[in-house]
């Protein structure tokens, strides 16, 4: 083998054991970089006799195209290498199931809570929406609750920096300061024409909101749903209470054939209270009795704090826990579970 064709030989041999570009390009500048072996075989030709350098020019000339030949077939193999690790890397299997955007509902509780807000508004109440920081006067003081109720102890409601109407202190334990609230400015607005002896269209309004109480277990959360309602009028009675709430609840339970049961109970906001049972007559529950809301007549003291003479107005008002009745609606048996944020729990009232 004569001196070109091993010259040829040992650039193919380089060109192969570059495994980069940046690799092949050093090896590149071995034979024809500025100090690279073709180049100093051109340089040497200086030296030859006129016809001496025709032959040996063009025997240079071959060895250099075939390195060149070597060099781009390199450089092509070198960039296929690339691409496949690149659509390797960027492979997309279209076999495999599609990704879907999750589905979202409402919360179980929030369902209770747009029914019983349809279900009332319905029968002509108003529903008050409002702060759950409150102040001492109307979440107990307006409420007939004396200062000595255990209710009142720093073990029963979680209290907050502040004190006064302006700076609240507490988070509400009912939403009752709220019904208050609506009361009030109810009584405002309609000021002029009771002063001139004339009659104040009806309140009716429920009040459906969170509550904070300092308790907790299976049945009990520090943060729990009320919903109540309030309906104060010149001829309202507790035979109205009674219709409404039963219809309340044979509507929401979508049972036409539940039975009531009014209990005697008490409560510092009404008087006289009664606690109020409801029983199935088919399904899972049928036959027992299920505690599922409070109620009474306004404490006249109550009715006094909204601005109106209990000797003329008298007012109706009842209390229920949402978060039980969709305990019921539903068989859940833990509270617990609606505030854990489980997905696979939620997902089932989608
Ligand atoms: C005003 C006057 C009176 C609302 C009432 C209840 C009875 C009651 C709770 C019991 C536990 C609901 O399930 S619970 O969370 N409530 O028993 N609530 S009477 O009485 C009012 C409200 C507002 C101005």
């Amino acid at each position: 083998m004569n001196e070109l064709d091993a010259l040829v030989d040992s650039a193919r041999a380089a060109f192969a054991q570059a495994t980069t570009p940046a690799d092949l390009e050093n090896a590149k500048a071995q034979y024809m970089g500025k100090a690279g072996r073709i180049t100093e075989l051109m340089k040497g030709m200086a030296a030859l006799p006129v016809d001496e350098k025709k032959t040996r020019g063009a025997a240079i000339n071959l060895a250099k195209q075939a390195i060149e030949s070597a060099l781009t077939d390199r450089r092509q193999a070198l960039a296929d290498a690339e691409l496949q690790i690149q659509l390797k890397a960027e492979a997309l299997d279209v076999t495999l199931p599609g990704r879907q955007r999750g589905q979202g509902g409402l919360h179980p509780v929030s369902l209770t809570l747009e029914r019983i807000e349809a279900i009332f508004g319905s029968m002509g109440f108003e529903v008050a929406e409002g702060p759950e920081i409150e102040s001492d006067w109307f979440n107990f003081t307006a409420l007939n609750t004396p200062e000595d109720h255990p209710a009142r102890s720093m073990h029963d409601t979680f209290y907050v920096e502040g004190g006064s109407e302006k700076a609240p202190n507490l988070l509400r334990t009912h939403t009752s300061p709220m019904q208050i609230r609506h009361a009030v400015q109810h009584v405002k607005r309609h000021r002029a024409a009771l002063d001139a002896g004339q009659p104040m269209p009806e309140i009716r309004v429920i009040a459906p909101g969170r509550t904070y109480r300092v308790d907790s277990d299976a049945t009990h959360s520090p943060m729990f749903h009320q919903c109540e309602g309030l309906w104060v009028g010149e001829n309202v009675s507790f035979k109205d209470l009674k219709f409404v709430f039963t219809d309340f609840c044979r509507t929401f339970f979508e049972s036409n054939d539940l039975v009531l049961r009014f209990r005697p109970s008490f409560f510092p906001f009404t008087e006289p209270s009664a606690e109020i049972d409801i029983q199935f007559q088919s399904g899972p529950l049928a036959g027992r009795w299920l505690e599922v809301a409070g109620s009474g007549q306004v404490h006249p003291n109550v009715v006094r704090n909204m601005g109106l003479d209990p000797e003329k107005y008298i007012g109706f008002a009842f209390g229920m826990g949402p978060d039980r009745l969709t305990m019921l609606r539903y068989g859940v048996n833990d509270l617990r579970l609606f505030f854990d944020g489980d997905v696979r729990f939620l997902a089932q009232f989608r």
